[in-house]
């Protein structure tokens, strides 16, 4: 499947760029801990987004694993970004609870700041190395037990980034909410 609704809040898998979701609120990035540009993700974030984001959070690194911060969106599309940092694969244990505590948290300040639209990226499973289904499954089994407490967020995207990523995470999808 690339789409469910689970307690009134709708799920659904696009394959894309993180930086060029016009329609969203809130886009995730998979930041590094100084919250500074990088590869990946952040930097397509950054690169969108103009210098002023780096700018804007540089006082709020460096930030743990599992930890979220919220910036404004500068020069991208979205009146928000969500950083979170997630594990490296193998080296910040349990990768599991921490891979969900970056998702519970990002979807924790969605709800602080009546954010209604969020994007993520999977985060972790580029140069974090986290094996892609195994990631999926965290980030899916997580916005399902935490779907129920929300009341702002009303749509959540995984934005996925190549045909291969698509697959893994439609099948998981089918997995968790089959
Ligand atoms: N839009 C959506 N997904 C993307 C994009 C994009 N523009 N670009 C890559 N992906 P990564 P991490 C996919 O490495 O593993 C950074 O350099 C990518 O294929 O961005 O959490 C930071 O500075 C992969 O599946 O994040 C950190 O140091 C996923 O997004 C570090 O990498 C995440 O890949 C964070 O590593």
């Amino acid at each position: 499947m690339t789409e469910t609704t689970i307690s009134g809040v709708k799920i659904e898998l696009k394959r894309g760029d993180i930086a060029s979701q016009e329609d969203i609120d809130a886009v995730v990035n998979a930041a590094n801990a100084e919250l500074r540009t990088g590869g990946g993700v952040a930097g397509a974030i950054h690169r969108a987004a103009g210098p002023e984001l780096a700018e804007e959070t540089r006082s709020m690194a460096p930030i743990k694993p599992g930890q979220a911060v919220i910036s404004g969106g500068h020069n991208l599309p979205n009146e928000y970004v969500i950083h979170c940092l997630g594990p490296v694969y193998g080296r910040d244990k349990p990768e599991d609870e921490i891979l969900a505590n970056c998702y519970k948290n990002a979807l924790g300040l969605a709800e602080d700041n009546a954010i209604s639209h969020i994007a993520f990226p999977s985060i972790s499973t580029g140069a974090f190395g986290y094996p892609m289904k195994d990631a999926a499954t965290v980030a899916f089994e997580t916005v399902k037990e935490t779907a129920a407490g929300l009341s702002s967020v009303e749509l959540i995207r995984f934005v996925l980034w190549g045909e291969q990523a698509m697959d893994i995470h439609e099948e998981v999808m089918d997995e968790v909410f089959g």
